[in-house]
């Protein structure tokens, strides 16, 4: 009896390209902020919080000192690779997420999961950003959108309920994030070298620091409350 013995040659490949890490902290809020103001929701959309007092959503925290909402970027990086979507759905007559992140050309997924009426009506402000507004039926089908240029803070609003505002920031790189609710954000992937990291909340403001990235970095910032 014969046997027959295959030999698996295993070649692995050491792939050539440059160091890269992640960048990670954590954003605290100093201060207290103003309250935040009730929406006075219609019937059609209170109903879907069951009673449930709904605010604004200004200053996002987990209470123990991390502010959440805030857009982390490398300012003037390049390259990088987009995830495949940016998903925001429509739940209770609110934009969630309120705040996020998008690279220019890639597919701002707006999903309706509410039994009423939207209408998607994003409002840039930078030459080559266009404006549209379109209806979307109770649990319709999503929306797509896209951006050519860079915009912070870019507007997206329902005309239908004038509480809904989400606001999605554009870059032309790859290198950005949104700060979770207890103020922890993560970049991933970012070459090895020295850049501007910025840290930006709607009514916060802006903070920024120079890091250098080897293999990684970690930079933590603080936004005082306006
Ligand atoms: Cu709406």
């Amino acid at each position: 009896m014969k046997s027959l013995i295959l030999t698996l040659t295993t070649v692995a490949f050491v792939a050539g390209s440059a160091a890269a890490g992640d960048v990670t902290g954590k954003i605290s809020l100093k201060g207290t902020p103003a309250p935040e103001k009730e929406i006075p929701m219609d019937p059609a959309c209170g109903k879907l919080h069951d009673g449930k007092k709904v605010t604004t959503r200004f200053y996002v925290t987990d209470g123990a000192g991390g502010l959440g909402d805030c857009v982390v970027y490398l300012e003037g990086a390049k390259g990088g690779a987009a995830t495949k979507e940016v998903v925001i759905d429509q739940k209770g007559c609110e934009y969630l997420p309120y705040i996020s992140s998008a690279q220019v050309n890639q597919p701002i997924r707006v999903l309706n999961s509410d039994p009423v009426l939207h209408n998607v009506h994003p409002t840039p402000t930078v030459d080559g950003n266009k404006e549209q507004n379109k209806a979307q039926l109770p649990k319709g089908a999503p929306l797509d959108f896209t951006f050519a240029k860079a915009e912070k803070f870019l507007r997206f609003k329902c005309d239908v309920h004038p509480w809904m505002f989400s606001y999605v920031s554009i870059f032309d790189h790859g290198f950005h994030a949104v700060s979770a609710k207890d103020g922890s954000y993560k970049i991933t992937g970012v070459p090895d070298g020295k850049y501007k990291l910025v840290v930006e909340h709607r009514k916060g403001g802006k903070v920024e620091k120079e890091i250098e990235v080897k293999g990684g970095a970690k930079a933590d910032f603080t936004i005082e409350a306006k």
